[in-house]
């Protein structure tokens, strides 16, 4: 007959209670003015299913945190922070689904303000999200928040779907 050590029994509770609680991670929002570097620090953060990040802005600058809309895992949620205006502001986001996140700042994506979290495991190339049609264009509205006045894209999509047509009006 065999006793289990009570340091034993110890061991085995901290265990079963860490693999309960969840965990929270902290990115920074990062405005180096100096350098000219907008950045999420750590740009790539590793966590477990259940766990939360949260993102916080160093100072006074406006930023935000929004999922690519193929930059997540098939059966993954997307992410979409409000806009971070003041020093101390967070975001918070709770990962239950594993693979990767990739996300981006969007007023500052020009800038590659961009970040990824990857929960467990980096997803395959097929395990990645297939945007609709319709995420895809409220994702280019969002974009053309900040970047409408050279998305000639955009302008030449409007332009065909005009119905008028001057030339033969009169
Ligand atoms: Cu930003």
């Amino acid at each position: 007959m065999t006793y289990l050590p009570r340091s034993a029994g110890v061991f085995l509770a901290s265990v079963f209670a860490t693999s309960v609680v969840a965990a929270e991670h902290e990115v920074r929002i990062i405005s180096d003015y100096e350098n000219l570097r907008f950045v999420f620090e750590p740009s790539t953060l590793v966590i477990q299913p259940g766990d939360t990040v949260v993102w916080v802005n160093d100072v006074s600058e406006e930023h935000n945190v929004i999922s690519y809309p193929g930059g997540i895992p098939n059966e993954g949620t997307s992410v979409e922070s409000h806009y971070l205006t003041e020093a101390g502001e967070t975001f918070r986001h709770t990962f239950t689904v594993a693979g990767t996140y990739q996300y981006h700042c969007l007023p500052h994506l020009l800038m590659g303000m961009t970040g990824e979290v990857v929960v467990s495991r980096r997803s395959t190339l097929d395990e990645f999200h297939i945007p609709s049609r319709d995420e895809m264009m409220t994702y280019r509205l969002k974009l053309l928040e900040w970047f409408d006045e050279d998305d000639n894209l955009f302008k030449v999509r409007l332009a065909d779907k005009s119905p008028d047509q001057p030339d033969h009006q009169h």
